[in-house]
């Protein structure tokens, strides 16, 4: 006994000495200017690569992120483009990086959500992160504030398919704010919230005072949510309330798109309508499903749709970064 706690004693600073050696998360780089923000607590907003591997055509796709990008910087925050280039999870892409990401046809880059992170980091592979991997990746290296166009939800006829997003899941044990316009009508969008209810995610609209919760392309699904944040304060309050509870859950909150930009009802309902039986009509399934029918719909409404998307991307961008900074102002 007496020898063993000798030994203990003499061993223990040793393996801690050099587990301190060992860098803690070797298959994840941080871009300098990130590193430097986490470093000094600056306001930071994570950006997901989905969108640009499977989401978008080129060269939108790249155009768009890189607006987007400029939108967080010009509101006084830091972006965080997350993505996969060969293996390599990287946590702010550079130009060159983003724009090699959203060249490559989509049967070379892989979508990467929760499931895929384990293959396509071994066989070094290169892919987008969707919103479950990007809240993983971001949660890992300590960003709190992520911006993105919409999630995955329940997919219309899910409760036969099971088709339902894994984004639904992360935001229920990863804590996270995802900042973005609800989802996206091609889903089921009262199932979706139900999802998010039972996995015990806090869902707010944000300066949409009746709480009636945005369905993408128009300002509202026609399905309220309980709270309304009036401004980039009170989302910042509740952030703070959030982490100080140490849910470890996300929060989902869920911006409007300007109203400018709103597609009108009809058309859209028709053209999501025509590009569910076009997916169906071709035998798409499982994580297929919404790069098709985001094209489909963009096809269909003559790339109406992808304006849209690309208008309320881009104000998401600047809604978080203004979070982020009130997050960052302690005195707010
Ligand atoms: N919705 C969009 N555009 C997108 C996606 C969703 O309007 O690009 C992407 C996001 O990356 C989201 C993912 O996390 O699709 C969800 O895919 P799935 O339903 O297979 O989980
Ligand atoms: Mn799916």
């Amino acid at each position: 006994m007496h020898f063993l706690r000798i030994c203990a004693k003499n061993f223990v600073p040793r393996v801690t000495r050099h587990l301190a050696n060992v860098p803690r998360k070797p298959h994840i780089v941080v871009h300098p200017d990130v590193q430097h923000a986490l470093q000094h607590d600056h306001p930071i907003v994570a950006l997901e690569s989905t969108i640009i591997t499977h989401g978008m055509p080129h060269p939108e796709n790249v155009e768009t992120a890189l607006q987007v990008e400029e939108q967080v910087r010009s509101n006084g925050a830091v972006p965080a483009t997350i993505g996969i280039i060969d293996g390599s999870i990287k946590v702010g892409l550079t130009k060159d990086e983003l724009t090699e990401l959203a060249r490559k046809p989509q049967e070379q880059v892989i979508k990467c959500s929760r499931r895929d992170l384990p293959y396509v980091v071994a066989m070094r592979q290169s892919g987008g992160t969707t919103v479950a991997a990007t809240m993983i990746v971001a949660y890992q290296v300590g960003i709190k504030i992520f911006a993105t166009g919409g999630i995955g939800g329940v997919h219309r006829e899910g409760n036969v398919t099971m088709d339902v997003s894994a984004d639904l899941v992360e935001l229920g044990r990863t804590p996270v704010a995802v900042i973005c316009s609800g989802v996206k009508s091609i889903l089921d969008i009262p199932r979706t919230l139900e999802f998010l209810e039972t996995q015990g995610v806090c869902v707010a609209t944000y300066d949409s005072p009746d709480g009636l919760f945005p369905d993408f392309y128009t300002r509202d699904s026609g399905c309220k949510v309980p709270y309304n944040l009036p401004s980039a304060k009170h989302a910042a309050e509740m952030l703070r309330a959030w982490r100080k509870l140490k849910l470890y859950s996300g929060v989902l909150i869920g911006v409007p798109i300007p109203s400018e930009f709103a597609a009108d009802k009809t058309t859209i309902s028709a053209a999501i309508q025509e590009a569910h039986l076009q997916a169906k009509a071709q035998g798409i399934t499982g994580k297929e499903v919404t790069p098709f029918l985001l094209a489909a719909i963009s096809r269909i409404t003559k790339g109406s749709s992808l304006k849209s998307n690309i208008a309320l991307i881009k104000n998401n961008a600047a809604v978080a970064a203004q979070i982020a900074n009130a997050l960052a102002a302690r005195h707010l």
